[in-house]
């Protein structure tokens, strides 16, 4: 069978690792370097998939964790998959779950066969194996599905780091053998905590299984930014130039720029849905609290140069208002600005590498020295 994925690279910059690319699949293109925005339970919070795609976004994220907890990939299967239950029609991938067992659940215990957990939902002991996740990514039907992986924590030892890695590796291999859709792309994730030789040598042994994509987890798990920076320019080098590499759950704009010039396609992040429910939005490179009494009077657009829906037609007195009485149409309209915002920032940097000027139009945020977003 032909495959319904791949990877064209239209251009590399000459003073750095980036790319820009098309990854294609059975839901349509993906232009890299991209953000891509989350959407755990089959919904990216508050925004409508119309005008999630007004925004720019191309492929999105859904949780296999939560998914699992609820509805429970039989309904959404019973739906005719994610795609058709959320009505998103353009590219979904779905997360494998280990990571969030790790960051949101009680009583979890990790063995050789897998994770337990207690559902913070109705208290039940629930097991995830590499073989159960893969199950219920095959249920869920995105186009990208995501090895079943162990991110160990940060700080740990150089032995717990190693322990973590191997089993990743071993996942890895039990994740192949369950996989069953040719339609789903399956990719594998690179661990090895700040270790940089342990990441090397990861990233040799996945690129030998030849997988459809690859990504670099167990980065910014509360390492500092330069460790992020090392661990990235270490890692993406060392995946394979024809197949599309992610950096899981990183999407501030120095982060990401630094890893597009280590050869980095894709980013996800909550940061834009999330900091739209805290009523605060990035405007420029910063980020800004509409509730600021600065904002009550102003009655100007969010961001002059910003084309989203939410910039070309209220102000930061109306949206300033909106978030001060709690009105539920304030996180619609900040998360619709912030995710346009990410989404054409990596769009700027994608049409950048396209001229060969990416290094020189972004390095502001390729100094050591950059602004934290
Ligand atoms: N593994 C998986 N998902 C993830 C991560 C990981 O290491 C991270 C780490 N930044 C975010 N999401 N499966
Ligand atoms: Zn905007």
């Amino acid at each position: 069978m032909i495959s319904s994925f791949s990877f064209v690279c239209q251009a590399c910059c000459t003073n750095s690792q980036a790319r820009a690319g098309v990854f294609s699949t059975p839901h349509g293109e993906v232009e890299t370097p991209r953000f891509m925005p989350v959407g755990t339970l089959a919904t990216v919070k508050t925004v409508t998939p119309q005008q999630l795609q007004a925004t720019g976004a191309q492929m999105i994220l859904a949780n296999t964790y939560h998914l699992h907890l609820q509805p429970g990939e039989q309904i959404v299967a019973g739906a005719g998959g994610l795609h058709k239950f959320m009505a998103w029609n353009g590219p979904i991938l779905t997360d494998s779950g280990g990571f969030q067992v790790f960051s949101l659940s009680e009583l979890r215990k990790i063995t050789e066969n897998g994770v337990t957990f207690r559902s913070p939902r109705d208290g039940r002991i629930i097991e995830l194996t590499p073989e159960k996740s893969i199950q219920i990514q095959n249920a869920l039907g995105a186009d990208v599905i995501m090895a079943f992986d162990e991110c160990p924590p940060y700080p740990a030892t150089r032995e717990d780091v190693e322990l973590a890695t191997e089993r990743t590796y071993r996942w890895l291999k039990r994740c192949i053998a369950a996989h069953q859709r040719q339609d789903q792309a399956l990719f594998g994730i690179v661990q090895g905590g700040v270790f940089l030789d342990l990441r090397q040598e990861a990233a040799i042994s996945l690129t030998q299984l030849d997988l459809p994509g690859y990504a670099i987890g167990g980065v910014s798990v509360g390492e500092p930014p330069e460790l992020i920076e090392k661990i990235v320019r270490a890692t993406a080098p060392m995946l394979p130039a024809e197949k599309p590499r992610y950096l899981m759950g990183v999407g501030t704009y120095r982060e990401m720029v630094q890893a597009i010039a280590a050869g980095v396609d894709l980013f996800d992040c909550v940061i834009p849905t999330r900091w739209a429910r805290h009523g605060t939005v990035v405007v420029g490179g910063e980020r800004w609290n509409l509730k600021n009494a600065q904002f009550r009077e102003d009655f100007t657009p969010l961001d002059e140069s910003c084309d989203c829906y939410t910039c070309q037609n209220f102000t930061r007195a109306y949206l300033c208002h909106l978030v001060r009485t709690r009105e539920i149409l304030a996180y619609t309209l900040l998360s619709i600005h912030n995710i346009t915002e990410l989404v054409r920032f990596t769009q700027r940097i994608r049409e950048a590498i396209l001229r060969d000027r990416f290094t020189e139009e972004f390095a502001q945020w390729l100094a050591p020295t950059a602004s934290s977003l």
